[in-house]
């Protein structure tokens, strides 16, 4: 871990409750391993699992008004479902309150819970990571889904957002048209290789 890895570390400790700290702490090492798995780099990928939910514990009323704060435009499914926001807000104070400058990282923390179409190898790792990571329990099929990560990153996407999809449309909740898109688009693209 290098110098600016550690010092961000530190500060995310203490923003971030004991169980959501430990599920930081698997994102950024399960990314870390992923990027050494596919060839991105391992510090980048360790960085944006650190910070992908800095925001998250911030209270609603807080996140609605840093948003107002700082001109962050907010979509009508995220005013809706408040725990959307922290995505969004989480890039903005990557670049605001932990310094970083790559928008590779700060588009990784941006999307890493509805996705978006055409994602970059650190965007995926990042959506994947924060689904896979060894703290987590709840989803169905992970052991497989864990698997996949490491041989299929498109299929692993469109699968997780499959699943996410189908769990949140059993839950009755209002489903954000990104997370529908990216599983059409992450479908197409799984399907169209198995066409050849
Ligand atoms: O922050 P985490 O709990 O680590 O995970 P996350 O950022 O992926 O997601 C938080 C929640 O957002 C999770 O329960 C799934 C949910 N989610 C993902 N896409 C949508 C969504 N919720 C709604 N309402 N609509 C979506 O499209
Ligand atoms: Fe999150
Ligand atoms: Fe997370």
């Amino acid at each position: 871990m290098n110098e600016k890895a550690l010092d961000i570390k530190k500060k995310i400790k203490k923003v971030l409750d004991k169980d959501r700290y430990q599920h930081t702490l698997g994102v950024a090492y399960t990314a870390a391993n992923m990027a050494m798995r596919y060839g991105a780099d391992m510090n980048d990928a360790f960085m944006a699992g650190l910070l992908h939910d800095c925001a998250k514990c911030i209270p609603n009323e807080e996140k609605f008004e840093m948003c107002k704060k700082y001109d962050i435009k907010l979509s009508k499914e995220e005013t809706e479902n408040p725990s959307l926001i922290h995505a969004k807000l989480g890039a903005f104070l990557a670049m605001k309150q932990y310094g970083i400058t790559n928008m590779d990282i700060v588009n990784a923390v941006r999307t890493h819970t509805t996705g978006e179409p055409g994602m970059s190898l650190l965007q995926k790792i990042i959506f994947t990571a924060d689904y896979i990571e060894p703290n987590r329990t709840e989803a169905p099929d992970l052991n497989t889904v864990r698997a996949m990560a490491y041989t299929d990153l498109d299929k692993t996407v469109c699968t997780i957002l499959s699943d996410t999809l189908e769990y949140l449309r059993n839950k009755g909740a209002k489903i954000d048209p990104a997370t529908e898109e990216t599983q059409k688009y992450y479908k197409e693209i799984t399907d169209k290789i198995k066409r050849g």
